[in-house]
């Protein structure tokens, strides 16, 4: 079942269409265009069904940080199949692989963050994260703090709670969410900040009174009331948001005055792509909780964790009774396996330090050499290896095109036809390779990208 049987491919479209839900997906238009089968995939590069070859620019969904077809990752799995296929930690019982796993988080997470909670998704994680505040404030003897903050464009994921953290708008009305006790604040988006009603604050300003309406938000809730704070570092999947370098400062010090927990999601920024092996450690940020998830173990297999950071853990470990809750597979044998020698291969190939120091500048470079003069960019934006590109109608003005030009997907598609997988949020392209990639692919992605901006501009009449 590999590149080298591309006669299949309709074989596949039928049977994908007859039995397959996507997810975020239409399903029955999808059917009638015919799925892409992706059958291989090799360092920064996909092959489909058709023997097409696709370099990534998104590390898959944001998370394959050593690349694809990393032998090491595949033995490590292989051994722990063979080895201990499945076990769990239910009956006072743990495994090997679990336990030097939570070890190395341990070591490598911030200062205080010695104890960890396995789940097998990010949202997952986040859904478990929550339950955990609950718990903590109902041990501190203050039930009443119970409303959860987040941000507009945040994406947490799809469980009843994780979604009913995430702002982007679209998630909600099918499922009848958020669910209660849920509340929004602004995100710190500069290059939405006119539209959002803010005129013309330069960046610092910008994130100073984003800041400031979280502080609104927690006094008019009552901050008795206010259990925590839920944020990406850098926003992912809501458009690749990165704050002002006032925002997080602040914040802390309003989570602080406040005693509202501090919940980073570093699902996205975990493992390197900032250049630090956390988001919490490139901006500076003392959180209660850390969710990861995607780079633990590079997608290969499906494994998340929660933090606790030391006064969550203090309380909750010492709480002298059953925590009641877990999955049939946290902490599984062989996702654990796969995590552990995941961070291996990150720490002997410096893979971080790379992306802080080599690769990351590299890219940010190119990628403004490339884009910065652009008619159709309103903004390129990006640090480690995440960076996003705003198409708008002027360079220098912060304005959107309408939506239902769509220019976004207009440009994907060019992407696609060019052989290249970058992202569109909305009109903003984004990019987020795999960290093990090389100069020369950073130019490919770079060629092919522009080539797709500049069809995208003559498409609109712009060139
Ligand atoms: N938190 C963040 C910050 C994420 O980016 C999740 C939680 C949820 O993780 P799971 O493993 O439950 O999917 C995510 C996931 C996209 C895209 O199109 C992004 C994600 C997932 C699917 C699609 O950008 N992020």
């Amino acid at each position: 079942m590999t590149g080298q049987t591309p006669n299949l491919t309709q074989h596949w479209q039928a049977l994908d269409a007859a039995h397959h839900v996507h997810p975020f997906t239409d399903t029955a238009a999808l059917n009638r265009e015919g799925v892409r089968i992706i059958t291989r995939a090799e360092g920064v590069y996909l092959w489909d069904s058709e023997g097409r070859r696709l370099i990534d620019g998104m590390a898959g969904l944001w998370c394959v940080q050593v690349g694809y077809g990393n032998k090491e990752l595949a033995e490590a799995g292989c051994e722990a199949l063979k080895t201990l296929p499945y076990y769990n930690h239910f009956f006072k019982t743990s495994n090997p692989w679990t336990i030097e796993l939570a070890a190395k988080l341990a070591a490598i997470l911030p200062q205080g963050h010695e104890y960890v909670l396995f789940a097998n998704s990010g949202s997952e994680a986040n859904d478990s994260a929550l339950k955990l505040i609950r718990y903590y404030w109902n041990l501190k003897g203050k039930p009443e703090k119970k409303i959860h903050l987040s941000r507009d464009y945040a994406y947490h994921g799809v469980t009843m709670a994780a979604a009913s953290l995430s702002g982007l708008t679209p998630m909600h009305p099918q499922w009848d969410l958020p669910l209660p006790g849920f509340e929004k604040v602004p995100a710190p988006y500069w290059f939405g900040a006119p539209a959002a009603g803010y005129g013309d604050l330069d960046p610092d300003a910008f994130g100073l009174a984003v800041a400031k309406a979280l502080e609104d938000k927690i006094v008019a809730l009552g901050s008795d009331r206010v259990a925590s704070f839920t944020a990406e570092p850098v926003q992912g999947a809501g458009g690749v948001i990165f704050p002002p370098a006032t925002y997080w400062p602040e914040v802390q010090r309003i989570c602080r005055k406040y005693d509202v927990l501090l919940h980073l999601d570093e699902v996205i920024t975990g493992f390197g792509r900032t250049g630090e092996w956390f988001g919490a450690q490139t901006y500076g940020i003392e959180a209660d909780m850390l969710t990861l998830a995607k780079g633990l173990s590079s997608g290969y297999q499906p494994i998340s964790a929660v933090s606790l950071g030391e006064r969550l853990a203090e309380t909750i470990l010492h709480a002298g009774e059953e925590l009641v809750h877990g999955f049939t597979y946290s902490g599984h044998p062989v996702a654990c396996a796969v995590a552990l020698k995941n961070l291996d291969v990150m720490a002997r190939e410096k893979l971080v330090e790379r992306v802080k120091t080599k690769i990351g500048p590299y890219f940010q470079r190119r990628l403004r050499e490339t884009f910065a003069d652009h008619p159709l960019v309103g903004e390129v934006r990006g640090l480690g290896l995440l960076a996003a590109i705003e198409l708008a109608p002027e360079r220098s003005k912060r304005r959107f095109f309408p939506r239902d030009l769509d220019v976004g997907t207009i440009c994907r598609n060019h992407c696609f036809a060019s052989g290249l997988v970058m992202r569109a949020i909305r009109d903003t392209m984004v990019l987020a390779p795999p960290l093990i990639i090389r100069e020369a692919e950073v130019e490919e992605i770079l060629a092919k990208a522009k080539d797709a901006i500049d069809r995208t501009a003559e498409e609109l009449g712009k060139r």
